[in-house]
This record gives C-alpha cells, sequence and structure tokens, in this order.
C-alpha cells in the first residue's frame, strides 16, 4: 500500500504537469492560416464559399467557419459574381473588408482574440438579410489551455479522470 502509494502521486503529479506545458504554449508561437474565401450570387441567392484549409471551413454554401483562439488567420477574399459583396467577422472579431466590387479582391488578416470562443457569425453587408451569412464558431486551442495563461476545461477534466483513475487503482491494490 505505501508503495503504490508512493510511486503513484509522484507519476500524477508529472503526468499532470505534462498535461498542463502541452496544453499552454500551442498558440502563441504558430503560422498564419492561410483561407480562402469567394462571394457569390446568381441574381436569388448569396452566398460565400471557403477553401483552402480544412480546418477552418465547413462544407457548401455560407458553411460554418471555425477558428482556434489566440491563432492569425489571412482571409483571401475574391469576388467572381456580378455583385458588390464584403466580408464580415462578427464576435470577438469585429474586422471586415472594403466593399469589393466585382472582380476585386482583399485579404483580411486577423488574430483571434485568446480568450474567445462560443458562437458568432460572419456575413456580406449587402446581402445579409437575403441569408448571405454563416456560423462562425471560436474553439480553444487543442481543446484543452488557452492561451492566456490559465488551463482550459479540457486539460483540467483530463487531469481530473487521471487523478482519479489513479486513485481507484490504488484502491484496488492489496
Ligand atoms: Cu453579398
Amino acid at each position: 500500500m505505501k508503495t503504490v502509494r508512493d510511486h503513484a502521486l509522484p507519476t500524477a503529479i508529472l503526468l499532470l504537469a505534462a498535461i498542463l506545458a502541452s496544453a499552454l504554449p500551442t498558440a502563441s508561437a504558430q503560422e498564419t492560416v492561410e483561407v480562402d474565401i469567394e462571394t457569390h450570387s446568381d441574381g436569388s441567392d448569396f452566398w460565400f464559399e471557403c477553401s483552402g484549409a480544412p480546418a477552418v471551413c465547413g462544407d457548401g454554401r455560407n458553411p460554418t467557419l471555425t477558428l482556434e483562439a489566440g491563432r492569425t488567420y489571412a482571409f483571401h477574399v475574391t469576388n467572381p459574381s456580378n455583385t458588390a459583396h464584403d466580408f464580415n467577422l462578427g464576435g470577438a472579431i469585429g474586422e471586415t473588408t472594403a466593399l469589393l466590387d466585382p472582380g476585386a479582391e482583399a485579404t483580411l488578416t486577423v488574430t483571434v482574440p485568446a480568450g474567445a470562443s462560443g458562437d458568432a457569425e460572419y456575413w456580406c453587408n449587402p446581402h445579409r438579410s437575403s441569408g448571405m451569412k454563416g456560423a462562425l464558431v471560436f474553439a480553444s486551442a487543442d481543446d484543452g489551455g488557452n492561451d492566456n495563461g490559465s488551463p482550459g476545461p479540457g486539460a483540467l477534466g483530463l487531469a481530473g479522470a487521471l487523478l482519479g483513475a489513479l486513485a481507484l487503482a490504488r484502491r484496488a491494490r492489496p
């Protein structure tokens, strides 16, 4: 009993430290993620398409866009349609391109705030009421720590489960 406890506690502390260390620094020193956005319209429907970044782009028209807290993204927006559009990112970002005439393009580079979470929206100002908009989801880095120095719920939950498993294992042994 004594021997098992002597090994289990230091092991748990080491694993906990490793989990927290791996969760914390990931968001700060990463490369900019390049995302291609196209604006479209066919006279009755108005929509965005997203490509080039599988972790960001959902499928189809006006897809859900998923952005990681603390990351920097360069949205390359092109307008191959015959109507002017812009591209607005809401929620914790609050940035927009200029209004892009047919054939025009712009790059919108944004860094997602470290504490960003939850759902927001992206949209085109002229056609937001016509449905040219989609969901913008802010995810925490690696489902673990965020970028402001405190562990996220993912890391804490994993550490808690680990300690619980160790306690059970300890109890089960003779
Ligand atoms: Cu539009």
